[in-house]
């Protein structure tokens, strides 16, 4: 049984799940056989040209016209285009991969879980740094209580590609194309791997305090000398929160901490030990366990290891474009097989009650609950 996959959005998202979609068969010999079969864009000649590079059989400008077509709908838009085709998609029976954060707003990702759940198809969220394997280990040792009761979370996802005033303007600077900036943008990640790597020990985080700030409000059009447009959006977030077992934790995300380029790092503390994890050296993760006075890096590229098997040998390492491989395996034998998956769009919503909660704080500037 091949999968004919749809996509929409072709270009950074688009690319790398396209990649991922080629990678398969290649590494991972039990994945389903998928066929790129539509590519969906509004520039006609944009899209042809990227349907060409990233292999798809053919194009559509209308979403309408694909989702009961194939047999898994990708959705890689921008946020503000993930409810609606998605919907439609879920609607017509078609599963969906939907990147996150789910939608621009808590009503809106809702919404999605909602339809999601009535009509019982795969539906996923594209929390890709799930799959990391360093995350996956260090999810194991936490719930089997290596780390024993967590005491502290602490996730950081920084970045300094607006730091330029003169960056220009684009939909991620919009509240009502992306919701909100740094916040939906790099903290739906940060919170989804707190829940990931917690929920099943400390739980989910249940209130907070909030900070939203934009630093540069008018950013100029590309290409349209002295046009500019506002920005509505936040470029940097922080957060102080307090997980259901009243574990501590704190959350942060920028687009302007200059010198950073994607660097995502999570620290947590219990009584019986802790760790570190750093995007930019995937591979690593350090540990401090029993009677050790200080951390120890492990390298998490051995065979039995979450994934490895299907790469290259031990210290052999794997990069970022591998979580989207690991992630479309998991997504794609859930359609095949009708098995459920994780994350979903439930979990895409858990994520966005604490990106609304963030945003509710800091409008009333006091700690509130996560709905
Ligand atoms: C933003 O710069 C971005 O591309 C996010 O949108 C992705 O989710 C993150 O993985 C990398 O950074």
């Amino acid at each position: 049984m091949t999968l004919d996959i749809g996509i929409l959005g072709y270009r950074f998202m688009g690319k790398a799940h396209s990649n991922a979609l080629d990678r398969l068969p290649m590494f991972f010999e039990d994945a389903p056989q998928t066929n790129r079969d539509v590519l969906v864009g509004r520039d006609e000649a944009a899209l042809a040209d990227a349907a060409d590079t990233l292999g798809f059989d053919r194009t559509a400008t209308d979403w309408r016209e694909v989702v009961d077509e194939v047999d898994a709908f990708y959705n890689l838009g921008p946020n503000h285009v993930h409810a609606e085709p998605s919907i439609a998609a879920l609607e017509a029976g078609t599963p969906v991969l939907c990147e996150k954060p789910l939608a621009p707003t808590l009503a809106g990702a809702e919404e999605m879980a909602d339809a999601a759940s009535e009509a019982g198809v795969t539906a996923g969220t594209a929390f890709n740094y799930r799959f990391v394997p360093a995350l996956q280990y260090a999810r194991n040792l936490i719930d089997d209580g290596e780390l024993g009761e967590i005491h502290h979370f602490r996730g950081r996802y920084l970045q300094d590609w607006l730091v330029d005033p003169e960056a220009p303007w684009s939909w991620r600077n919009d509240a009502e194309m992306a919701g909100s900036g740094a916040l939906g943008d790099l903290g739906a990640h940060t919170v989804d791997l707190a829940h990931f790597l917690l929920g099943d020990t400390a739980g989910d985080i249940e209130r907070l305090s909030g900070h939203l700030r934009t630093f540069v409000d008018e950013r100029p059009v590309e290409a349209s000398e002295g046009e500019t447009r506002p920005v509505t959006v936040d470029d940097a977030y922080s957060a102080q929160v307090e997980f259901e077992s009243g574990a501590m934790g704190t959350l942060e995300g920028s687009r302007f901490s200059n010198g950073h380029k994607n660097d995502h790092t999570i620290e947590i503390e219990g009584s019986e030990g802790s760790l570190r994890f750093s995007l930019e050296r995937l591979n690593e993760l350090e540990l401090k366990r029993g009677d050790n006075r200080g951390f120890e890096t492990i390298l998490v590229t051995d065979a039995d290891d979450p994934y490895v098997e299907h790469w290259w040998p031990p210290g052999h390492v794997i990069g970022w474009e591998h979580t989207f491989v690991h992630e479309n395996y998991e997504f794609l034998t859930a359609v095949r097989d009708g098995t459920d998956y994780e994350p979903s769009f439930e979990d895409g919503l858990r994520a966005q009650r604490v990106l609304d909660a963030i945003e509710r704080s800091d409008e009333l500037g006091e700690w509130v609950s996560v709905e």
